[in-house]
C-alpha cells in the first residue's frame, strides 16, 4: 500500500485519525471482489482489504476478467477471525457487500473493534437492512448504495465483469442522519467504480431500484424464465399492480415516485438485461436463500408499518417463501 498522502495527514493530530488506514471489505462474492479489484486499479493512499470471520488470514490471488477480456490476478489480504479486530480498529471505511439478509448479523459481529471514527457503505439487493442496524452504530456515518454491475463468478477467487451498469452512492437524508463520508474516501470510491455517481439522498434512487426487483425477481424465479420472457402480455397486470403497491408505500414513506416512470424502467431493464437470470432465479436455481424479504418482503413490511394493503407482493413473497420451503431447513 502506498503511505497517507501528506494533504491527509497535515495538520492531522487525532491519533484515531492516523490509525485509521484501511478501505476494509464484508464479503467476498463476485460484488465485494469486484470492488477489490476496482479499488487496486487506481492510486489509493489506502490499503484495501477483506475481513473474513470464519477463517484464518491468508493472501489469495483473486482474478479478474474484465468486459474487454483483460486478465488481472492480484494478490488480497484476507484478515482472519484471530486478527481482524486489529485490521477493524484501523479500518476508515467498511464496504459491506453480503446478502441484504446477512446484513445486521454480519455488522454486528464486526461493529464492537470497528474504529470509532470508521464510514459503513451497504451495497445489497433490497431495503431494510440498514432500518435495523441504525441504532447500534455508535455515531458512526451510514452510506448506502446499489450496483447493476454484472460481475460472474466463474471459480471462487476469479469473476468476470458481464457488464457495465451503474453504482449509484450515497447519504440518507431522512429522519435519521449519520456523519457524512469524507470526501477523499468518496472520491476514492467514485473514481475507482467506473460509472458510479453520489447522491446527497439516496433513498429514492434505492425505491427505483427496488421498483425493478420486486417486479423481475421473483417472476422470474417462479416462472423459471430470463428476465426478457417478461416482457410477454400475459405478465403485464401482476408488474403494474406490484409496482403500483411500492409508489403507494413509497409514497406514504415520505418519498414521491411515478408509477409511469418506474414501469418505464421495468421494461428497459427486462430489454437490456434480456438473457440474464435475475439473482433471486439464481439463487432458487441453486437451492440457495434468497433476497426475497428485502424485496417484496420489504413492500410488505413497510406497508403494514403504514397500514398499506400490498397483496400483489404478499402473494409474490409468499411464492418464494413456499419455494424457498422446499430446500431450506425450517427458520429456528
Ligand atoms: O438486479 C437484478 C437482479 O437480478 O437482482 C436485475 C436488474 C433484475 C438484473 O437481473
Amino acid at each position: 500500500p502506498m503511505s497517507l498522502p501528506n494533504a491527509t495527514l497535515a495538520g492531522t493530530t487525532n491519533c484515531n485519525q492516523l490509525a485509521t488506514q484501511s478501505i476494509t471489505i464484508l464479503g467476498a462474492g463476485a460484488i465485494g471482489q469486484l470492488i477489490y479489484h476496482q479499488l487496486q486499479a487506481k492510486p489509493n493512499p489506502f490499503e484495501v482489504n477483506f475481513i473474513s470471520r470464519d477463517s484464518d488470514s491468508a493472501s489469495l490471488a483473486l482474478t479478474l476478467t474484465n468486459i474487454e477480456g483483460e486478465i488481472t490476478t492480484l494478490n488480497a489480504q484476507f484478515i482472519g477471525c484471530n486478527d481482524y479486530q486489529q485490521a477493524l480498529s484501523k479500518s476508515a471505511l467498511l464496504i459491506v457487500c453480503v446478502k441484504a439478509y446477512q446484513v445486521a448479523s454480519a455488522l454486528n459481529s464486526v461493529l464492537p473493534f470497528l474504529s470509532s471514527n470508521a464510514h459503513i457503505l451497504l451495497l445489497h439487493n433490497g431495503m431494510g437492512p440498514h432500518i435495523d442496524v441504525i441504532s447500534s452504530l455508535n455515531g458512526r456515518g451510514l452510506s448506502l448504495g446499489t450496483t447493476s454491475q454484472g460481475s460472474l463468478k466463474m471459480a471462487q477467487w476469479h469473476i468476470q465483469q458481464t457488464g457495465a451498469g451503474l453504482t449509484q452512492l450515497g447519504s440518507l437524508n431522512g429522519d435519521v442522519k449519520t456523519p457524512p463520508l469524507s470526501p477523499l474516501l468518496k472520491n476514492i470510491l467514485l473514481n475507482s467504480i467506473k460509472n458510479s455517481e453520489w447522491h446527497a439522498d439516496i433513498l429514492p434512487l434505492l425505491w427505483q431500484k427496488l421498483a425493478v426487483n420486486v417486479a423481475i425477481n421473483p417472476l422470474t424465479a417462479i416462472h423459471q424464465c430470463a428476465n426478457g420472457e417478461l416482457a410477454a402480455d400475459k405478465y403485464r397486470d401482476i408488474i403494474n399492480c406490484a409496482v403500483a403497491e411500492l409508489v403507494e408505500v413509497a409514497h406514504a414513506d415520505g418519498i414521491n415516485l411515478s408509477h409511469a416512470f418506474l414501469i418505464e424502467r421495468v421494461y428497459q431493464v427486462i430489454a437490456l438485461t434480456a438473457n440474464n437470470l435475475s439473482s433471486m432465479h439464481q439463487d432458487v436455481c441453486h437451492q440457495r436463500k434468497t433476497e426475497v424479504n428485502a424485496i417484496n418482503g420489504f413492500v410488505v413490511a413497510r406497508g403494514k408499518a403504514l397500514r398499506i394493503d400490498t397483496p400483489y407482493n404478499q402473494q409474490l413473497l409468499k411464492q418464494i417463501q413456499q419455494i424457498e420451503a422446499k430446500y431450506l431447513p425450517p427458520a429456528p
